[in-house]
């Protein structure tokens, strides 16, 4: 099956959207952002920025059509606070956004990079002017990982990488409180060999939640003597226990193939942490990183996302073979 006969996912002619070129302070690349909607439907990029340092901040850029138009905020939006929370000092990375409605407030979950490596952090906001850290959630070296909007059974749920020497797979843990975290479920693993998501999988936004359960987009990443090539495929999760995989796409969905996402810091590379919904729900708008040089958007009608992983997937018991 050849993906480019079907186009799932389309590029938006004003691709890339942002890069250095748009930021109002010095800064090396922005990439990776989270996303979200605002009340007022504007379109909220929550951008990793990489600084000459080398190190990364986060940063809002705000838009009425989520095309142009970018407002950036004219400083970093949310700075790494080693003084006060040391797993940061290494800066923060590759946010995604969920709006908790039951707490009023968008929860981002967030790559620290810590003396131990990456581990995942959560801050609580309202406006993402002023946020409340709640700290370390998951311990290095764990990254790729976003909230459920909503709970399950009871318990907050978060999808998450942990790193180990068995392979890079995605898992889910639950919690009462969004601190304590149990329960711990591995969802997906990671394939082996010559598959394009060979040892190393993870999260890339946020689920989106079908009648058919929740969609999950996620990164495989294919290591080649001349680099690491990012890809993003499908897996679709039992809507009331998500830690069951219903379908598992067996060839990667979107790749990089423009020359904004083959060039850049780290070539060929497209990395994904949010997405905005159109108002009917049924178009995704999906923001991602390219080369971790710049952001450009894609969108996808999310029922031929399900049809093509139908056509396209494993079924539950061959899930994790
Ligand atoms: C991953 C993450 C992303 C990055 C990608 C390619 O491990 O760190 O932030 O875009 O590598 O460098």
């Amino acid at each position: 099956m050849n993906n480019k006969s079907e186009e799932l996912f389309h590029r938006s002619p004003q691709n890339p959207i942002l890069s250095a070129r748009n930021w109002p302070y010095p800064v090396n690349s922005v990439f990776n952002p989270g996303a979200t909607l605002l009340p007022d439907g504007t379109t909220l990029l929550l951008c990793r920025v990489e600084d000459r340092s080398g190190r990364s901040h986060l940063c809002a850029a705000r838009s009425a059509n989520g095309i142009d138009g970018w407002q950036v905020d004219s400083k970093p939006t949310l700075l790494s606070d080693p003084e006060n929370y040391p797993e940061e000092i290494w800066g923060i990375e590759d946010p995604r956004i969920t709006y908790a409605a039951e707490l009023e407030k968008y929860v981002v979950i967030y790559t620290s990079y810590s003396l131990g490596g990456p581990g995942v952090s959560l801050a609580l906001t309202k406006d993402f002017r002023e946020f409340e850290r709640l700290g370390v959630v998951m311990l290095p070296s764990d990254k790729d990982a976003a909230l459920l909007p909503k709970r399950i059974d009871g318990h907050w749920a978060l999808i998450h990488r942990p790193m180990d020497t068995f392979g890079n797979h995605i898992w889910i843990a639950y919690s009462p409180d969004l601190q304590h975290w149990g329960r711990h479920k591995l969802i997906l693993k990671a394939r082996r060999g010559a598959w394009w998501d060979a040892n190393k999988i993870g999260l890339s936004p946020p689920l989106i939640e079908t009648a058919q359960g929740w969609l999950m987009i996620y990164h495989g990443v294919r290591e080649t003597p001349s680099g690491s090539l990012y890809r993003i495929g499908l897996a679709l999760l039992e809507r009331e226990r998500p830690e069951r995989c219903l379908r598992r796409s067996d060839v990667w969905a979107f790749g990089p193939e423009a020359p904004y996402e083959r060039e850049g810091d780290v070539p060929n590379v497209v990395f994904s942490c949010g997405y905005t919904l159109d108002p009917d729900g049924k178009n995704i708008n999906l923001y991602y990183g390219c080369a971790d040089s710049s952001i450009a958007l894609a969108t996808a009608n999310i029922q031929k996302l399900l049809d093509w992983l139908e056509r396209n997937g494993t079924p539950p018991e061959e899930c994790n073979e």
